[in-house]
């Protein structure tokens, strides 16, 4: 276990206060605030969102979170950090921090710190759970470049509703997609192209790729470089032999990661960023099979398919559930080959069936 976290030593209010107020790098927001007298004016401190890099603030990347405890990256090192307790106000709603999440952090003793500031999130990826008084949002992750998608083309036969499932979510919470097709060396190219080639066409970035034969690897590498990737897709498809192919040894403790937060586990909830060689990080983010399409009404779910998207507003009807409306430009698409007919599948069964 971890020994208490201490509150004073460098992180005392005085040395707060000072750190505020001395010259040097500014975070951005802090940056444009300017008063002519900021010594008589300390209870700006406790308002502040950003606070200002100083020698004893450090900027850093959580990249574990588990029971409260967050593992910060820092320019020198892993930091085992609590929250701030003034970060806590209004912790009923939802996580205030997630793996992905930049931080900045003040060092106590050894390996230990505490976070002071969160920088605003670009995106991250959530889910609402319900609870007796409302709902609490918890963070899958925050800040992630991509969400990765892998599917076999065979053993196990790709799911595609599923995928579109993915593809939806990816669209609601507004982060870019690679799909990853995976176990080519099982099938003829054309098989997997019929699969897989119009998602490519729909503008997701596509990689085909075989873990014996090395195939497509490369470029999975080169598109996992820097980023912060969330890697999602079905059992079996080959998630941690790829990249265990591209990283030796980091796929096994991937899947021990993604047994250790299997369904119907309620009690500790660990998620990690894992460090790759040639930079960036790639989480397992198993939650994302279990995200719902909670945030999406139904009649906005054509939205959600970019092929539709730009064909609905041709529909002589402007509530057309492209099923049956006379003058439907959606089902006009599916004839002329504009809509693969296993996307329209797609669309029937996630807007009129219970999942
Ligand atoms: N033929 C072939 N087999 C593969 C390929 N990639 C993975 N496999 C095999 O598929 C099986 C499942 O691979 P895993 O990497 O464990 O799949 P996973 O996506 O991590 O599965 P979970 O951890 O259960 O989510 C293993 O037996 C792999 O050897 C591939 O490109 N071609
Ligand atoms: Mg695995
Ligand atoms: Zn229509």
């Amino acid at each position: 276990m971890l020994p208490p976290l201490l509150s004073k030593g460098f992180c005392s209010s005085t040395s707060l206060k000072n750190a505020m107020y001395s010259p040097g790098k500014f975070s951005p927001g802090y940056g444009k605030r300017t008063h002519p007298n900021p010594l008589k004016h300390p209870p700006l401190i406790e308002k502040e969102v950003y606070l200002p890099l100083s020698q004893d603030l450090k900027p850093g990347l959580i990249i574990r979170s588990q029971s409260g405890f967050f593992s910060v990256q820092t320019g020198d090192g892993i930091l085992v950090c609590k929250l701030r307790g003034r970060l806590k106000r209004g912790s009923k709603e939802g996580d205030l921090a997630a793996i992905g999440d930049r931080v900045f952090v003040c060092q106590i003793a050894g390996g230990e710190g505490l976070i002071e500031s969160i920088e605003p999130r670009q995106r991250m990826i959530s889910r609402l759970a319900p609870l007796p008084r409302g709902e609490y949002e918890q963070i899958i992750i925050a800040n992630p470049d991509q969400i990765v998608l892998v599917f076999a083309c065979a053993e196990p036969a790709p799911r595609m509703r599923m995928l579109d499932r993915f593809l939806i979510i990816a669209e609601e919470q507004s982060v870019p997609v690679l799909i990853v097709a995976n176990k080519i060396d099982l099938v003829s190219m054309d098989f997997s192209r019929d699969l897989f080639d119009h998602y490519g066409e729909l503008g997701y970035e596509l990689i085909y790729s075989s873990v014996p034969n090395r195939e497509g690897l490369a470029a999975l590498q080169e598109q996992f470089t820097g980023k912060i990737s969330a890697l999602a897709g079905p059992s079996g498809a080959g998630k941690s032999s790829l990249l265990n192919a591209i990283q030796p040894g980091l796929g096994l403790t991937i899947q021990n990661v993604s047994q250790s937060t299997g369904k119907g586990k309620h009690t500790t909830v660990s998620s990690e960023l894992f460090p790759l060689e040639g930079g960036g990080y790639v989480a397992d983010t198993p939650g994302l099979k279990a995200l719902a399409l909670w945030d999406i009404e139904p009649e906005e779910l054509d939205g959600y398919f970019p092929e539709m998207r730009a064909l609905v507003a041709q529909c002589q009807f402007s509530d057309c559930t492209h099923v049956h409306e006379p003058d439907c430009a959606i089902i006009k698409g599916v004839e002329q080959g504009l809509i693969h007919p296993s996307r329209y599948d797609s669309y029937l069964r996630l807007r009129f069936e219970e999942e």
